[in-house]
């Protein structure tokens, strides 16, 4: 390192899961450049998606972070604003260090968070980090937004976007990474555990930065505007590290049995890198794995240099969130080619892969039309299945409610358009849905809705059968009335009172087991 002092930071997360990729590559480069760092992983029980810390967990990060000279608070999702608010707070008053707010809903919105922050930081943080802490002028720090003596806010242009080849590969730091729960603080060193119990789907590794398209409600429409003029947004990590990464997993983690590839999408790299990869992979590493993909980017050949190289893939998802085209063109900004997803789809299961489709329900802008469309899909689907002789069973239905972001697209338009107000933020996100049946996510369906009923049809459609029930709710009239009746309040309440969930569930377990 050159002559630049040693600084003591402290990295602070709101997640009990400690693949926080974006924070431990700033932890990585910060202690390549000599510098001390320590990382806390803050989780509640109960909705730890947006409830705030007790005061125990409060004292213990300010006790842990009393003598570094920088606090930083990584945000990953606009659920977890409060708690940002609570814990910037505390940390200004508890401890002598200089707090800095990061993460995707920072970047999208820095001025919402330097309403209560001192300093947020722009865009990526690894460069960012490092001229912060050199830096005594503010206005110098590329990436940094900030307030001035007399609180008016000022964003610096950013810096370019790293070059992830030349980061060091993220390694846990056993000693000086903390687990916190409500009644302890505990260090990796001390205890393991909670690391391995985060590789339950496998060790999780980021290999590829940035997503090559533009969906209207995802954080990376706008990332793509901000980051506009400072490099190549996609950016894989060179196959290379990614073994070297993985081998170290193989190393810390016990019996590790699994891979989770987290990019955005895995198939992005070109051809002969993927293969590259994918062989490598089996020659060194050899574990099942599981990643997300796009339909337009794991193309037959990509699918075939899997078979070849005999990689066993758990399962792959991809995202298919609606089969309107309507809402796909107009409202997702998403390409969708239905015979060449269904082709892909078919590819896939019919060589034993589990499949597991995204799909974003209870979307306001959606009608009549639009479920029309996806029961002929999901029909053309399970007859290309059966067709195939491959199990539908293969096929699993992610589901998620639809919930606007501030900073995306489709935020904004909802927003013009009345579908929600001022007060979602604080209505929506950062409470929980009395609809929600689900413990985690608040993603998860929010209430009961005619997509319900129709994911059970979908289920049914996908194994071939309810070809009746398919002419039936294909008609404009039937799903009108439906859609009259799950809008009733009456049915809602039942919902979420009596678990009508579980009727649905049972439907699709009685079909795909
Ligand atoms: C991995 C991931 C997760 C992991 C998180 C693991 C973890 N512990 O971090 C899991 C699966 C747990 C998860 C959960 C959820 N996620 Co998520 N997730 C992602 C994903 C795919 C990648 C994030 C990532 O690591 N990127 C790679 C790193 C390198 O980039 P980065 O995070 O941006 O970090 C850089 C900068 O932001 C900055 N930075 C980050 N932190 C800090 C801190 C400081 C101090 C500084 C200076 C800089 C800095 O520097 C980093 C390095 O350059 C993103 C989509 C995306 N591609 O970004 C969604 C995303 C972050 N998730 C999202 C959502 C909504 C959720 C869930 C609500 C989903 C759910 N199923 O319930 C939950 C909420 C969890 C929570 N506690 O709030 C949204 C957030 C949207 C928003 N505006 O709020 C995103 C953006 C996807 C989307 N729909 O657009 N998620
Ligand atoms: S393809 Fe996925 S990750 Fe990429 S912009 Fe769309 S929703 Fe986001």
């Amino acid at each position: 390192m050159s002559q630049q002092k040693v600084s003591k930071i402290g990295l602070i997360t709101c997640t009990s899961n400690f693949f926080t990729f974006g924070l431990r590559s700033i932890e990585a480069h910060l202690k390549n450049l000599g510098h001390e760092v320590l990382i806390i992983n803050c989780a509640r029980k109960e909705d730890n998606t947006i409830s705030l810390l007790n005061s125990f967990q409060l004292k213990a990060l300010a006790e842990r972070c009393f003598d570094c000279d920088v606090v930083g608070l990584s945000i990953i999702s606009a659920h977890n604003l409060k708690r940002a608010e609570q814990v910037n707070n505390y940390m200004l008053e508890n401890t002598k260090a200089k707090v800095v707010l990061g993460g995707v809903p920072v970047i999208l919105d820095p001025k919402y968070f330097l309403k209560f922050a001192e300093f947020v930081c722009l865009g990526e943080g690894e460069i960012f980090f490092e001229k912060f802490l050199q830096c005594e002028d503010y206005s110098a720090v590329p990436g940094l937004g900030y307030k001035t003596g007399n609180r008016e806010v000022v964003l610096n242009s950013l810096p370019p976007l790293v070059n992830v080849n030349s980061l060091p590969i993220p390694r846990f730091d056993f000693a000086n990474t903390y687990f916190l729960t409500e009644e302890t603080i505990t260090s990796l060193a001390e205890d393991p555990k909670p690391l391995n119990a985060c590789c339950s789907m496998g060790y999780r590794i980021f290999s590829i930065r940035g997503c090559s398209f533009s969906c209207t409600y995802c954080a990376n429409n706008k990332l793509k505007d901000v980051y506009k003029g400072s490099g190549t947004i996609v950016r894989p990590t060179h196959p290379d590290k990614v073994i070297e990464e993985l081998e170290y997993a193989k190393e810390i983690i016990p019996n590790l049995h699994q891979v989770f590839i987290s990019d955005d999408d895995f198939a992005a790299r070109p051809k002969d890198e993927f293969e590259y990869l994918i062989s490598e992979y089996q020659k060194k590493i050899n574990l099942p794995c599981t990643f997300y993909s796009k339909w337009q980017t794991f193309t037959e050949t990509k699918i075939d240099i899997i078979l070849k190289h005999k990689l066993k893939v758990v399962w792959l998802k991809i995202g298919l969130e609606s089969a309107s085209l309507r809402i796909n063109k107009s409202f997702y900004k998403r390409p969708f080619n239905k015979k060449v997803f269904i082709e892909r789809c078919r590819h896939i299961v019919s060589n034993n892969i589990t499949l597991k489709i995204d799909m974003i329900f209870q979307n306001p802008y959606e009608g009549v039309p639009d479920w029309i469309e996806n029961i002929y899909f999901f029909r053309e689907l399970g007859q290309g299945i059966a067709l195939d002789r491959s199990s539908p069973k293969l096929v699993q239905l992610g589901q998620f409610s639809l919930r606007f972001y501030p900073g995306t697209e489709l935020y904004d338009r909802a927003m013009n358009d009345g579908i929600i107000d001022k007060d979602y933020v604080n209505d929506v996100l950062l409470t929980r849905n009395e609809y929600n049946v689900s413990k985690k996510s608040p993603y998860a369906i929010t209430m009961f809705s005619i997509d319900i009923v129709l994911l059970s049809l979908y289920y049914l459609l996908i194994a071939n059968k309810a070809n009746l029930l398919c002419r039936i709710f294909r008609k404009p009239f039937v799903l009108k009335l439906l859609n009259w009746f799950c809008s009733n309040s009456l049915f809602r309440f039942c919902w979420s009172r009596f678990r009508l969930h579980s009727v649905f569930s049972k439907i699709k377990r009685r079909f795909l087991g």
